[in-house]
């Protein structure tokens, strides 16, 4: 194993040697199968372990001839591990620093990479000079990173977006369309693992309370977030109304002649992207910064978008600052922000009907992120609640209790949610969804709803919880709302 240390410093290309490398893939869901798929193709000898799988993968894999170990018993997997004396382990996301195979791959000493490390060795598969543009946030992630990506295709080049956004980063990387630019959506997970890449530029659009459970304090999740800045070639993006993002920016070792260019709703100072009364402007990357700004659009100009919020108006200038730092021309931000379409179950107006509105925002799976929903509406019957992931919800119930009109409350932990009105808003009317075999959750949630609904308000889902408790995730949560609230006006969705 000693020796094959030396041996991974060379695998720093595609056409390195990779025969018969013992490899281990720990996890086999997206992330684990595009990896094994890719280190099989290269001729390494490959091991998945994992605590469970979709029997399809297992078929496949056996198809292509990858060994597996799926069990729940994890002192089985840390001896499998053993046994086969890997020489290098690549790891899912979604698993825990604290859970004992990754204990222990630790403890073998042997070179531990994320798909994101392995993707960045293997980026020449068919181009030498891709571009790499990163981004991570607590909230607007996927937003700014399909942005990005058709602002760039607006431009006439061949983009893809990737990453946690859903489509592991080995699949483009290895794509015959040869992308010349990836837009990597990067989870704190896959950055707390991650070694060393150098994205042409990178950004942190926020950061608030999430995860913490998951890498054990505030601090090792900030700092996880950090990582992304590191060896940053041309530009650091930081929020300019997030100092902490910005000292993160502060901190890194970039590469020489890297800036660091602020992006916010503010006034743009120097280096700045941002917004004088409804025109975005870029003062960051015009020669004259120092005396005049480059006008990209007027927020007049946009139809397409529906409620232009707070955040939303943030993730565009994030995307902005981007795309003009790798030269992608006015013209074309302005031709992709004027025809983007937003994902669903974001801040998605499903239905306005009697002077009712309702918001699905399904995919505000934590407080930040129900906070800037809530912050857009009045008058709000909020539906909110899941699995909490270790989130103190009562500074949000705080911020924005007394301006509801009532709260329903979904979910498995609701305890501490009924706890954080009880103290903080006991004013507020509470109505818990009881979980019944007959009536479906989210159908009776939208039930109450619809009974206290009076002409003027907004019924939003912004559950400030993962969903998994009582859903698939948060498209099934956001999709059972919207059925709901059709069938609840008996209009067929
Ligand atoms: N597994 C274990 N032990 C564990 C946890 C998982 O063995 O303790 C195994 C599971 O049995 C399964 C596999 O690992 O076989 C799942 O791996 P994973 O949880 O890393 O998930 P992937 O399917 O590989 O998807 C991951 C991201 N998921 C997570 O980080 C949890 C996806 O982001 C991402 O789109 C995908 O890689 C491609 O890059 C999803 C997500 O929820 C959307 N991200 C979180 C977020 O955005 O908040 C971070």
């Amino acid at each position: 194993m000693a020796n094959f240390d030396n041996q991974v410093s060379q695998l720093t290309s595609w056409y390195s040697s990779w025969q018969n490398k013992k490899t281990v893939v720990i996890g086999i869901g997206k992330t684990g199968f595009s990896v094994a798929d890719t280190l099989q193709e290269l001729g390494c000898d490959v091991f998945v372990l994992s605590e469970s799988a979709d029997p399809e993968t297992l078929d496949i894999l056996d198809v292509i001839g990858v060994k597996h170990e799926v069990s729940t018993d994890i002192a089985m997997l840390v001896r499998a591990l053993n046994e086969f004396e890997p020489d290098l382990i690549i790891v899912s996301p979604g698993i825990r620093p604290t859970n004992a195979i990754i204990l222990h791959a630790k403890s073998l000493q042997v070179p531990i990479w994320t798909d994101v490390d392995l993707a960045w060795v293997l980026r020449d598969k068919f181009l030498t000079n891709t571009k790499w543009v990163c981004i991570t946030g607590t909230n607007g992630k996927t937003t700014t990173t399909e942005l990005v990506e058709s602002m760039f295709l607006a431009a006439g080049i061949r983009a893809a977006a990737c990453g946690n956004i859903g489509i592991p980063i080995l699949n483009i990387v290895r794509d015959p369309a040869e992308f010349e630019v990836l837009i990597v959506e990067l989870s704190s997970f896959q950055l707390h693992y991650l070694n060393q890449i150098s994205p042409e530029s990178s950004a942190v659009l926020n950061i608030a309370e999430d995860h913490y459970d998951w890498h054990g304090s505030k601090e090792d999740y900030v700092a996880a977030k950090g990582k992304i800045y590191q060896n940053t070639r041309i530009a650091c993006v930081y929020n300019s109304q997030d100092s902490l993002t910005e000292e993160l920016v502060e901190k890194a070792e970039v590469l020489e002649g890297a800036r660091a260019i602020g992006f916010g709703l503010n006034v743009p100072a120097k280096s700045q992207i941002g917004y004088v009364e409804d025109i975005l402007v870029d003062r960051a990357f015009l020669d004259d910064r120092e005396n005049s700004a480059l006008e990209i659009l007027s927020l007049s100009e946009i139809s397409n978008l529906g409620a232009l919020t707070p955040h939303l108006l943030s993730n565009i200038a994030a995307a902005t600052a981007l795309a003009r730092s790798l030269d992608v021309p006015p013209s074309a931000i302005r031709e992709a922000i004027q025809s983007f379409k937003l994902s669903p179950h974001r801040i998605q107006l499903v239905l306005e009907k009697d002077d009712v509105r309702w918001i699905d925002d399904s995919k505000a799976t934590n407080a930040h992120a129900a906070s800037a929903s809530l912050s857009a509406f009045e008058r709000v019957i909020w539906i909110l609640g899941g699995l909490l992931k270790g989130v103190d919800i009562s500074s949000l119930v705080q911020k924005h209790g007394k301006f509801l009109r009532a709260a329903i409350v979904i979910g498995t932990e609701r305890e501490e949610v009924l706890e954080a009105f009880r103290t903080h808003c006991p004013e507020v009317p509470i109505f818990e969804i009881v979980e019944s075999g007959s009536v479906a959750v989210m159908t009776d949630a939208v039930r109450t709803a619809k009974q206290l609904a009076k002409p003027g308000d907004t019924v939003v889902l912004a559950p400030a919880a993962a969903s998994m408790d009582q859903f698939v995730d948060y498209e099934d949560r956001g999709n059972q709302f919207q059925s709901a609230v059709f069938a609840s006006y008996g209009i067929s969705s």
